[in-house]
């Protein structure tokens, strides 16, 4: 899901690759330790472990992308703050509220991060709401997986038979898939789709199901506040709408005005898109078409599910009394090279909802319209469903429902700007949030991918489409 921060990311890349290698650091404990203080995960964390401990911790937080080492000693029943602004604790709820079914999808995830993810969903979700919990396996290789989850599970289930199903996948799917399977798993009325990693706060469920039993066709995100991934701290967020950029990475998005100007923050925020993790109508979610299975991996589902429901009649509703804390990972696990499945899943998005707008993300991604190289899959079923469903145009959602999203028009050429003479010359697009691009010297010759060197220019002018290079 998506990191906060996430609207600096391109910045701080720069910054990266134009900072001198930094020279290695003196370890505090002598030079035993040096290889240590590179780790983020020792920056406010672990100063008193052993070598051989930090070891241990640094291998688990490289597998994990968080503190598995950590999370293994703390306790999965844990104690949570009540983030929930004010006004939210004495609203009363109707009695006869649908059931939910809680699925977590996971590969390769610490089995005590899944473990006290459903603690907590169990803890803090009124035993008479909660239907079931569905465990997605996307196919992990770790071990503690297999015959531990299932001691738990089958632990569980003597209680309360069938209460936690899980669903192995004989090959890795990916999340998108995997949320998918769970879905198809699920029974309630009501379905829940989460991450593995995660912890519910208190009250969550009530005004989520709510809002559902008034209108099925509401799709419902929770506000995220954040575990981190060192310390297991738990950080409150602002609350937030949830959007995305022009390359569809998600981003947090100040609420709209309307909701500032009715002065209440238990109010529901109305959203462009969702983030990833979200609450829906079980069949309604099958009636708007589930999510995008052609996609691969990770990425640009939450956005495309953003976009269809908006465009074929649905809302999305972001709200401030439920609130779930999630990991924001340090990487992701699923596989080296996220960047160009969120291309490909950000292509099949444009070609089939965007209208004259999808070349705002070929444009973002630096990639020609024509001849892209990219093999995006075949997207006629999703476009068959759009017109089965008879959605709004792009250009109706960009207007009414995310007006923020700036547009581009008169673009005369995209592309990358390369000094034949001198190439370690590079042009650079500069920070998002302006319009100024910067000239520097690169230590060698420009790395294009990286850079993600284009220019939007808005003047009039010849078609230069053809000098655009990759
Ligand atoms: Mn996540």
């Amino acid at each position: 899901m998506c990191p906060l921060a996430a609207t600096v990311r391109r910045i701080f890349m720069l910054f990266v690759f134009l900072r001198p290698p930094e020279t290695p650091g003196r370890g505090d404990e002598g030079q035993a330790d040096t290889s240590f203080s590179d780790s983020s995960l020792f920056a406010h964390w672990g100063q008193d472990l052993s070598p051989d401990n930090r070891r241990v911790a640094l291998k688990m937080f490289q597998y994990y992308g968080y503190n598995g080492y950590l999370s293994d000693r703390l306790p999965l029943d844990r104690p949570m703050p009540d983030l929930r602004p004010d006004g939210c604790r004495n609203i009363t709820y109707p009695l006869n509220l649908p059931q939910v079914s809680i699925v977590f999808i996971f590969v390769n995830e610490a089995l005590s991060v899944i473990l006290r993810s459903i603690r907590s969903a169990i803890n803090r979700t009124p035993s008479h709401l909660l239907k079931e919990i569905i465990l997605v396996d996307d196919n992990s290789s770790n071990n503690e997986l297999k015959e531990k989850l299932e001691d738990f599970v089958s632990q569980t289930n003597s209680q309360r038979p069938g209460f936690i199903k899980v669903v192995r996948h004989l090959k890795q799917e990916g999340l998108i898939r995997s949320r998918v399977s769970g879905w198809r798993a699920a029974t309630a009325p009501v379905v829940a789709l989460f991450d593995a990693h995660v912890e519910f706060n208190i009250g969550w469920a009530e005004p989520v199901l709510q809002r559902i039993q008034e209108d099925r066709t509401r799709i419902i995100s929770p506000s995220f506040d954040n575990i981190k991934y060192d310390t297991f701290e738990i950080d409150e967020y602002p609350l937030s709408a949830q959007g995305f950029d022009w390359e569809l990475w998600c981003r947090y998005l100040n609420p709209p005005k309307s909701w500032w100007y009715k002065g209440n923050k238990s109010a529901p925020i109305q959203s462009p898109a969702l983030i990833g993790c979200f609450v829906v109508d079980r069949l309604y979610f099958e009636e708007i078409g589930l999510l995008d299975e052609g996609m691969e991996v990770y990425g640009g589902e939450n956005v495309e599910l953003g976009i269809r429901v908006w465009q074929c009649g649905g809302s999305i509703e972001v709200l401030p009394c439920a609130r779930i804390a999630h990991i924001e990972r340090a990487h992701k696990p699923y596989t080296e090279d996220l960047t160009s499945h969120v291309r490909r899943n950000a292509l099949r998005v444009a070609e089939v909802w965007m209208d004259e707008f999808k070349s705002h993300v070929y444009m973002a991604w630096n990639v020609p319209m024509e001849d892209s190289g990219i093999d995006i899959g075949d997207v006629s079923e999703r476009k068959a469903l759009r017109k089965r469903l008879q959605c709004k145009t792009f250009r109706w959602y960009l207007v009414n429902m995310y007006p923020e999203m700036r547009m581009y028009s008169d673009t005369v050429a995209y592309g990358v700007m390369k000094n034949s003479l001198k190439n370690d010359l590079c042009l650079d697009q500069g920070p998002d949030n302006d319009n100024v691009p910067i000239l520097y010297l690169f230590q060698a010759e420009c790395v294009i991918d990286l850079c993600k060197q284009r220019i939007w220019e808005k003047k009039n002018g010849v078609d230069v489409n053809r000098r655009i290079s990759k």
